[in-house]
């Protein structure tokens, strides 16, 4: 038998063990073995049972994602299953860690199901843009109900053993010494004469006439543009509607439309690019990391009580400075409204807010950061000001402290100089609101120690974080490319588009808003503050007013005043197109003596995307962003870019790179601009015939 998957006989049970690390994927060799252990124990005539069971930490979480897009081999995973459904002996699956995906088909394939209670099971395809391929899309509705199963598949979010008990789809929760509860449990059933319990042989019926159509019209909103999610839906229905065996077709022919579709390419890509953003060229598992069990945070603003939150949330306890205590008291009674908010939504209970908030403490006083490991300064965003409390940080702080700035736009470096040890400053960039968006950018400075590095990668992880190392530059990777589509969407609306037709085009290529409802949502004074700052220093690109800046002049500032591009009725959200905005428009073109001209989606698209691809080219080539991958991942959790695009550089890279760049090149004839001057990364790729991601 292959090392995949042993058997042996124990206590009159034949017990067939997977041992594939780290999760048990059910990879080729997992399959043929599977397939094998079933053999032996239905030959064995000491086994009256079997018992299925992962070793180490997991019963197995999957297919083998890493074989997707391969050629396939023999034996598939519905063949497997279909053996241990039809084995002549009673199997029972004993599921610690992660029962997902294909593993849960592998234990659904069995008459019955046991757990610990710290286990999980789950159909998790969805999040892949696939479905269940091997059987789950008909036999968890034929167990658990259509309507839970279309739940469970479409969401693709795991459920705890206990609930699963509660669905029907675990049978019993067991002790912690599973493989022998699992044992003592198979003979129990056989002594007891249980009869075989093939879920094939059960039937699927739907809740109500009109689940299926009420699903799918709260599919809509949920899964705007996804694929996946529909398909699930028609699969689970196929399981209502068909015998089992024509059901398991149809399932069959939804899998591999997914397989082969752009979209699970991409969001496949993302799983793993995930992963591969923790590590960091250049820093090993072998890099010493710096112990952090006390973080002190620098403002009690809405940036530092976000940042406190994660800390907290983490069990890591937090001091916060301030400069005044009426700013000290009011940034921790926010901090104490939102977890009561969260707490009301039921997400969190009372006692957890307590426990939260008797990590964080306040100060007006320097000196208690004495002892602190990590500091993060989240104060205005003015050199000046920085200079100040980096000088100051560095006479307070122990040896071995690191020093962090939530800077989103200042030179890391330069704040590293203010101290004596700019081997310890680094940047860590959370984004608004900073207890929720997942990315983190954590920069590094030219003289930012591996080991500083190291640590806040993984305190990024421990506080559920996205990290993304990048290294400095003017708005880092994410805020630098979003600069771009930003100047590029006001020209759009300067030569004749409309903001509504700018963020429809952007909206319609999935992500959750365009760039002037963004502009409102951030607040358009702070964009405008920026470019005043950067008037002042002289910035060319910065000396004249742009419609936007007219707008914000006028004390149109966004959502927050119920007026900026769009206008907002009181407590609504929802952007109306406001004529004002289109006189501010008007008048700005006229000013400038351009006719408006019609401008087509596909050149708005082209422009705000394009112009975004080049700048990412540009980081790649600068090594701001070690990896395309990189910027993918910063542009999916920062700045929403639908996942089943990939992100910025993996969609390029569907576009086409060539295309891109000649378009790209096309521009910088017409209209000039550094931001139009190709990148030479792209012009290479577009030589070669290369995508991003086939770059190194
Ligand atoms: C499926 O089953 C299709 C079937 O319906 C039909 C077939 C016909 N394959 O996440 P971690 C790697 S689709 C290959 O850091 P954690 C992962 O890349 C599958 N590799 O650990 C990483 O590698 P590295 C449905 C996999 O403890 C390492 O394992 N199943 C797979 O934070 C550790 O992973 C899923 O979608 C895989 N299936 O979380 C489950 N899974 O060390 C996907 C993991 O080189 N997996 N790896 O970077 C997960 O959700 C999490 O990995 C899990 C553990 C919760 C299991």
């Amino acid at each position: 038998m292959s090392d995949a998957v042993s058997y042996q006989l124990k206590d009159g049970v034949g017990v067939i063990t997977v041992n594939n690390p780290p999760v048990n994927a059910l990879g080729q060799a997992v399959r043929a073995g599977l397939k094998e252990g079933l053999e032996k124990g239905l030959a064995d005539d000491g086994a009256r049972a079997l018992v299925v069971i992962g070793g180490g930490r997991t019963f197995p979480a999957g297919a083998d994602i890493r074989e997707f897009g391969k050629p396939p081999q023999d034996p598939s995973l519905p063949d497997v299953i279909d053996a241990y459904e039809n084995s002549d002996k009673l199997v029972v699956a004993a599921i610690h860690g992660t029962a997902l995906g294909g593993g849960l088909e592998v234990a659904l394939g069995c008459d019955y199901r046991v757990a610990v209670k710290s286990g999980a099971v789950g159909l998790p395809e969805v999040k892949l843009g696939l479905l269940p391929g091997a059987g789950g899309t008909q036999r968890l509705p034929r167990l658990a109900g259509p309507k839970a199963a279309l739940e469970m598949i479409t969401a693709g979010n795991p459920v705890k053993a206990p609930k699963a008990q509660d669905m029907g789809i675990i049978d019993a929760i067991v002790g912690d010494d599973l493989e022998a509860e699992a044992i003592a449990y198979a003979k129990k059933l056989v002594a007891d004469g249980a009869p075989r319990r093939r879920i094939c042989d059960m039937e699927a019926k739907a809740e109500s006439p009109s689940l299926f159509e009420e699903f799918e019209k709260g599919l809509q909103k949920k899964a705007r543009g996804f694929l996946a999610p529909f398909h699930c839906l028609k699969a689970v229905k196929a399981a209502v509607d068909l015998p089992f065996q024509d059901g398991l077709k149809r399932e069959r022919e939804l899998f591999q439309e997914l397989m082969e579709s752009p979209q699970s390419k991409a969001q496949r890509h993302v799983f793993f690019a995930e992963r591969e953003v923790a590590k960091v060229p250049g820093v090993s598992k072998d890099t010493p990391k710096r112990e952090v069990k006390k973080v002190g945070i620098v403002g009690a603003g809405t940036m530092g009580g976000g940042i406190a939150m994660n800390f907290a949330n983490a069990g890591i306890p937090v001091i916060i400075k301030e400069v005044k205590q009426e700013a000290l008291d009011k940034g921790l009674a926010t901090i104490r409204k939102n977890y009561e908010s969260t707490a009301k939504k039921g997400r969190i209970s009372m006692d957890d807010v307590e426990k939260r908030m008797s990590l964080l403490s306040g100060t007006l006083d320097y000196d208690d950061f004495k002892d602190v490991d990590l500091v993060i300064e989240a104060v205005f965003e003015s050199m000046d000001v920085k200079q100040d409390v980096f000088e100051t940080l560095d006479k307070v702080c122990k040896q071995g402290a690191i020093l962090a700035s939530n800077t989103s736009t200042l030179d890391v470096n330069r704040i590293a100089s203010f101290t004596s040890r700019p081997e310890d400053v680094c940047g860590m960039h959370f984004f608004s609101p900073a207890n929720v968006m997942k990315l983190l950018e954590n920069v590094r400075g030219d003289k930012t120690s591996d080991d500083v590095v190291a640590t806040i990668m993984d305190i990024g992880k421990k506080i559920g974080k996205v990290a993304v190392c990048v290294g400095v530059c003017d708005g880092f990777v994410g805020n630098r490319m979003l600069h771009k589509r930003q100047a590029e969407a006001v020209a759009l609306v300067e030569e004749g588009a409309s903001p509504e037709q700018v963020d429809k085009v952007i909206y319609d290529l999935g992500f959750p808003m365009g760039p002037f409802a963004m502009s409102d949502l951030a607040g358009l004074d702070i964009g405008y503050s920026i470019r005043l700052e950067r008037r002042k220093a002289g910035d060319p690109d910065a000396q004249e007013l742009t419609w936007l800046d007219k707008l914000a002049e006028k004390g149109r500032y966004g959502q927050k005043t119920q007026a900026g591009v769009y206008k907002y009725e009181e407590g609504d959200r929802t952007p109306k197109p406001d004529p004002v905005t289109a006189e501010v428009i008007e008048q700005h073109r006229k000013d400038k003596g351009i006719t408006p001209r019609d401008v087509s989606d596909q050149e708005v698209l082209e422009r705000c995307m394009y112009v975004m691809v080049n700048e990412g080219s540009k980081i790649l080539e600068e090594g701001i962003a070690a990896r395309a991958l990189d910027v993918d991942i910063v542009w999916i959790y920062g700045y929403g870019f639908p996942v089943y695009r990939g992100g910025t550089m993996f969609w390029a890279d569907q576009v086409g790179v060539k295309e891109i760049f000649d378009r790209v090149s096309q521009f910088y004839k017409e209209q000039g601009g550094e931001q139009w001057k190709p990148s030479p990364l792209l012009e290479q790729l577009a030589k070669e015939g290369k995508g991003f991601h086939d770059a190194k």
